[in-house]
C-alpha cells in the first residue's frame, strides 16, 4: 500500500512513521508513506495556501488552486482508491473503516488547517471525509497519522503473532479481554487459574466471557450497535 498525504505541516508527520510498527512496514515494503508539503504547489511569493473567507469572520480557508494542482499533479502519478479529507465534521473513523481502508493500493489524505478547505475541493476531489472522534485538533495531520496506522497494521505481513490484529479490541465487535504475564502471584494478586491450565479450550471461553462483560461493563453501546453478525457475540446483543 502507498499513501500521500498532503500537508501545510509536514514536520508534524515525520515522527510517528518513523517508529514501530510503521516502520517495520516501510522496511519490509509493505507500505510506504510520502509526505507532500502544499506549499510546493503555491504559486504566491509567500507561498501562501490560504485566503480570507468570503463573507467574513475570523479564520482563514484553505485555497481551492494549489490544493488542486498538488492533486492533479499526484494523479499523474497515481490511481488512488481513496482520497482522503481529514475534517472534524467527517464520518467517525472506526474499525470497519480502517479494515475496509486496510484493502486499498492507493490512498491519498488531505489534512485540513486554519478554517478547513474551500468547499470546491470537497466538491471535485475529496471521495471520503474522516473525523476520529468528537473533539477539535489544530489540524488533520495527527489524525491522518492515526489513520494511516489502523490501517497499515492490518495489512498481511505487516504485523507477527505477537502483535495480531485478529485479537483485537473493536475486531469482533468486543473489547478484549484481560491479559497477564509473569509473575503468576504479585504481592497477594493471582492470575486466574485457568490462564495457567494449559486447557485451550477453557481458556478461549474465558476470555470470550471476560469480553463480553468487559463489553458490557464499559461500552454496552458496542453490545447494542453490533452488526459483525459474528455468532457469538449477536446472541449477547440487547
Ligand atoms: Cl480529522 N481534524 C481536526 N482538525 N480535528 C479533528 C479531526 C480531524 N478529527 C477529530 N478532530
Amino acid at each position: 500500500m502507498h499513501i500521500d498525504i498532503i500537508t501545510v505541516v509536514p514536520g508534524l508527520l515525520e515522527g510517528p512513521f518513523a517508529h514501530s510498527i510503521l516502520k517495520r512496514a516501510e522496511d519490509k515494503g509493505l507500505a510506504s508513506i510520502r509526505v507532500i508539503n502544499l506549499r510546493d504547489y503555491s504559486t504566491g511569493k509567500q507561498k501562501q495556501v490560504d485566503d480570507y473567507a468570503f463573507g467574513g469572520g475570523a479564520g482563514m480557508v484553505m485555497s481551492i488552486e494549489p490544493i488542486a494542482r498538488c492533486i492533479e499533479a499526484l494523479q499523474k502519478e497515481r490511481a488512488y482508491d481513496e482520497i482522503i479529507y481529514m475534517t472534524p465534521d467527517g464520518a467517525t473513523f472506526d474499525q470497519p473503516m480502517a479494515n475496509a481502508l486496510s484493502l486499498s493500493q492507493n490512498l491519498l489524505i488531505l489534512c485540513g488547517h486554519y478554517k478547513g478547505v474551500d468547499e470546491r475541493v470537497r466538491e471535485r476531489f475529496i471521495t471520503k471525509e474522516i473525523s476520529i472522534g468528537d473533539y477539535v485538533l489544530s489540524g488533520g495531520e495527527l489524525a491522518a497519522a492515526v489513520v494511516a496506522d489502523a490501517v497499515i497494521r492490518l495489512i498481511p505481513g505487516v504485523l507477527n503473532d505477537e502483535t495480531s490484529a485478529l485479537t483485537d479490541s473493536f475486531q469482533d465487535g468486543l473489547l478484549a479481554p484481560p491479559v497477564y504475564t509473569r509473575p503468576a502471584e504479585y504481592d497477594g494478586m493471582e492470575v486466574p487459574d485457568v490462564l495457567l491450565s494449559g486447557h485451550e479450550a477453557k481458556i478461549n471461553e474465558w476470555r470470550f466471557e471476560a469480553s463480553v462483560r468487559r463489553t458490557q461493563e464499559r461500552r454496552p453501546d458496542l453490545l447494542r450497535d453490533n452488526q459483525t453478525g459474528k455468532s457469538d457475540t449477536k446472541s449477547y446483543k440487547k
